[in-house]
């Protein structure tokens, strides 16, 4: 992966089916909308990072042809589950301090239904085990132990999701690592990165946050994450945490996360986010104002940490902000097939 290749507004990838895109005009309503969304052209998706333009196209099979939002989202966030070159979601995932794969996954749909797995191991595909709990259960997370045995249950295959050159990595990291449990290991003792390797770097921080409204008008997201390389066993981070990691709001908009969790668990960042977009603020525009809530924090120092939110509103506008430079998303919608954005930043 090359974070740095962006391709703004980019042409159109091979294979992805065209839709025409749906224009909707204020106070008029899409058949079967749950609201009417104003002057936005529907449908669109857009996620976290550069494995979010394979991701979207994914999800845009789905939105393309009259597809629901909740389906798109979970097709698009298998994509990077299921890449070997992905260290940082689903399998090949680098490990936590212990050489122990845990994965974090969320999915929230129109209707404000959830499901979220976290520390789930040995299963490739943590979202569709995030959408079962949501459909399947009466409850929202499961965690560790449980969470496999439902996946177990629900008929997940149980696999060895290490790859030899995770080990690697980690065997690696091992040697020189203070072995000491740390918020933000994957800036300072990264360890496999580039030599003086920055938050948002490439093979630095990375969580797949996907969120889509589709023909009818209708969000839903999805986030999915191994989390912190060389964390502690048992560490959560916020991709499982409705509210913090994902939110969705069907008469408002949607917002996801991704950099370090703890930050955005402590500021409940997606809901507030949403929060800020129902008290009028554009999606980029209450981005920032979730990003400056974190900095506002005494022992926060933004110089050394990644936080990115990302949130499309009601009318499918989309819009991002990071703390750090290097962040970057992806939209895909009729006419932009391929659009990886740099993220604004305050740094
Ligand atoms: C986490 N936000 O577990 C996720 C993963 C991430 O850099 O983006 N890590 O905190």
């Amino acid at each position: 992966m090359d974070r740095r290749r962006f391709l703004q507004g980019a042409s159109v990838a091979s294979g992805v089916l065209l839709a025409q895109p749906v224009r909707v005009n204020a106070g008029s309503a899409v058949s079967g909308a749950s609201t009417a969304p104003a002057d936005g052209v529907l449908p669109r998706v857009c996620s976290t990072w550069d494995f979010g333009v394979a991701a979207n196209q994914a999800a845009w099979k789905v939105l393309s042809t009259g597809g629901r939002a909740l389906d798109a989202v979970e097709a698009g966030a298998r994509i990077p589950e299921a890449d070997l070159r992905n260290h940082s979601v689903g399998r090949a995932g680098y490990p936590d301090r212990d050489g122990k794969v845990t994965l974090d996954a969320s999915i929230m749909d129109e209707n404000g239904d959830c499901g979220a797995v976290a520390a789930l191991e040995h299963i490739a595909h943590p979202i569709s085990v995030a959408r079962r709990v949501m459909e399947r259960t009466p409850h929202v997370l499961l965690v560790g132990d449980g969470a496999l045995q439902f996946a177990m249950e629900q008929g997940f295959p149980k696999e060895e999701l290490l790859t030899p050159e995770s080990r690697e990595a980690w065997q690696a990291w091992l040697k020189t690592a203070k072995y000491k449990p740390s918020a933000n290991s994957e800036i300072r003792d990264y360890g496999v990165g580039p030599a003086g390797s920055k938050p948002g770097d490439a093979r630095n921080h990375d969580t797949i946050g996907m969120l889509a409204i589709d023909a009818r008008g209708n969000l839903s997201g999805a986030c999915t994450t191994s989390g912190m390389a060389w964390k502690l066993h048992g560490r959560v981070g916020d991709s499982p945490i409705i509210g913090a990691g994902l939110y969705v709001d069907n008469e408002v908009g949607a917002a996801t996360s991704t950099g370090v969790g703890e930050e955005v668990i402590r500021n409940v960042g997606s809901f507030l986010v949403v929060e800020l977009m129902r008290q009028g603020r554009s999606p980029e525009d209450a981005c920032r104002e979730a990003v400056e809530r974190i900095l506002k924090r005494k022992s926060v120092r933004g110089a050394d940490i990644q936080v990115g939110f990302l949130a499309m509103d009601k009318r499918g506008r989309v819009g991002a902000w990071a703390i750090q430079k290097g962040f970057s998303y992806a939209v895909c919608d009729a006419g932009k097939q391929d659009a990886l954005i740099p993220g604004k930043s305050t740094y």
